[in-house]
């Protein structure tokens, strides 16, 4: 796709924005940049582009159309947006960055990941094997780095693992990824696409455009994807936490294992992957047929799933600590994450919760306890109203602490060997930090000096 000279108006200037910026000035295109936030907000962004000739609209995305060739949208920019209705009748093609990025450079090795959870946790690992390998990978996209910067300072050998998201998979028309993955559809941003079919058809045009030279792979055990079998043209791959396929990648006597029709290969035991509850398990073994189809060896992809810490705050393992195992899941901002984190480590979990009241109750996460968790850590805004909520269900091993110091400390007085420690404070961080990521790294923080004492 040649865009030299071309007058391309970029919509947004967020991080893929700026992203896109840089790389069309390198292709010697023309451009204008809208966005309805001011100057000064987007100070930090117009920052980083400049040394780079533009036009600016900004307050507004009312940009007058006459000389636009090409538009291309940030991901979130709104569809029924007045410009792209006008676009749209003046013939004006309107695209994301992810599908630039394809024209650009349509023989990469692109390998794009979306489904509604987990996507990240998925590119992050499999980018892992490749990293391994020897290969000069980019994990980017969704996850929060712009595609086409990276793209077009890249080699034809490169990796690119993409985290694609609904809103960038949308705007695409001809993008072929060598290898499309969905782990799982369930409805999401309805606001964003109207109705769940919308959604459902942006996430099925991460394979509408692949033949026999690529490949798709799809979880088995979500419905709507096994629905999606025949509208597969690419070599379809399967994989299965709940059943033993005929071929694909699956769980078999307790291994994960490839099994290509002719010969069942062993991966790595299950119980041995760092990475913890079912839904890691659905990620890891669509990874394993990633990193199967591009004929990584099995050994790399055994190392990295045995030390593999998950992505940082997710119920990320962090130490052991006279056998007591500490996980941060400060991520864990709601309740039904929580849950999640729970029902992922095994017990007896020690468990610190609690931070800035949203106003929402805690009565399904105390029942989600299970007999799982021996006590209960809190702070925060909202430690009184989780200790009565447990009291109102009759668990009564509650501490409640000033701060997250205290906090690590008091788990591991209480702790036992074997015992697991886990932070997951199903409330926002804002009360105590500015942010999930500075709850997260406090924590660990104390972990450590904890580990040197
Ligand atoms: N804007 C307008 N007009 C509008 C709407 C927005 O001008 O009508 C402007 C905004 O003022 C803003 C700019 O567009 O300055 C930013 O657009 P953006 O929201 O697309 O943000 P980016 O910073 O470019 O981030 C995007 C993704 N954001 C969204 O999809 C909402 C990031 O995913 C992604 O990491 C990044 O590109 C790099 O690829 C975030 C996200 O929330 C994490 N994704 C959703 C999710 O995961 O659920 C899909």
């Amino acid at each position: 796709m040649d865009l030299k000279d071309k007058n391309v108006l970029v919509l947004g200037l967020g991080i893929s924005g700026v992203s896109t910026v840089k790389a069309l000035d390198k292709l010697g295109v023309n451009m204008v940049i809208s966005d309805t936030k001011s100057q000064e907000e987007l100070k930090d962004y117009i920052d980083e582009i400049k040394d780079i000739d533009v036009k600016y609209v900004l307050g507004t995305n009312k940009v007058l159309l006459e000389d636009i060739d090409l538009i291309v949208k940030s991901p979130g920019v709104p569809l029924d947006l007045q410009i792209i209705k006008e676009a749209k009748t003046k013939d004006i093609e309107v695209i994301t960055d992810l599908e630039l990025a394809y024209r650009i450079n349509p023989n990469r090795n692109i390998i794009a990941i979306t489904g509604t959870n987990g996507k990240t946790t998925t590119a992050t690992l499999t980018g892992e094997y490749f990293k391994k390998a020897g290969y000069n990978t980019y994990v980017m996209g969704n996850i929060g780095v712009g595609v086409l910067w990276n793209m077009i300072n890249s080699r034809d050998d490169d990796i690119f693992v993409i985290e694609a998201s609904s809103f960038q998979l949308e705007n695409t028309y001809e993008f072929k990824p060598k290898i499309s993955l969905i782990l799982n559809i369930t409805p999401d941003h309805l606001n964003w696409h109207k109705t769940f079919k919308n959604y459902v058809n942006a996430k099925k045009k991460i394979f509408k455009n692949q033949g026999k030279d690529e490949y798709t792979v799809l979880n088995y055990d979500d419905p709507l994807l096994r629905d999606m079998k025949d509208e597969i043209k690419s070599n379809l791959i399967w994989f299965s936490v709940d059943k033993e396929l005929s071929k694909g990648i699956y769980i078999e006597d307790g291994y994960i294992v490839i099994d290509d029709g002719n010969e069942i290969k062993k991966v790595v035991k299950t119980e041995e992957i760092k990475i913890l509850g079912k839904h890691n398990l659905e990620n890891a073994l669509a990874s394993v047929a990633v990193g199967w189809i591009m004929g990584l060896d099995i050994d790399i992809i055994r190392d990295v799933l045995k030390t593999f810490p998950g992505v940082e705050h997710r119920i990320e393992y962090v130490d052991t600590i006279d056998g007591v195992k500490f996980y941060n899941d400060s991520k864990g901002t709601n309740s039904d994450a929580s849950i999640k984190a729970i029902e992922a480590v095994s017990s007896p979990i020690i468990l610190i919760a609690g931070g800035m009241d949203k106003g929402t109750e805690f009565d399904d996460f105390i029942l989600s306890f299970n007999g799982k968790v021996k006590a209960l850590v809190l702070l925060g805004e909202t430690k009184e109203k989780i200790k009565e909520t447990a009291y109102k269900y009759g668990f009564e091993k509650v501490y409640l602490v000033k701060d997250m110091e205290e906090a690590v400390r008091k788990s591991f007085q209480l702790a036992n060997r074997g015992d697991n420690i886990l932070l997951s404070p199903a409330c926002a961080s804002w009360d105590m930090y500015h942010s999930f990521e500075a709850r997260g790294e406090h924590f660990k923080g104390i972990v450590s000096s904890l580990k040197e004492e």
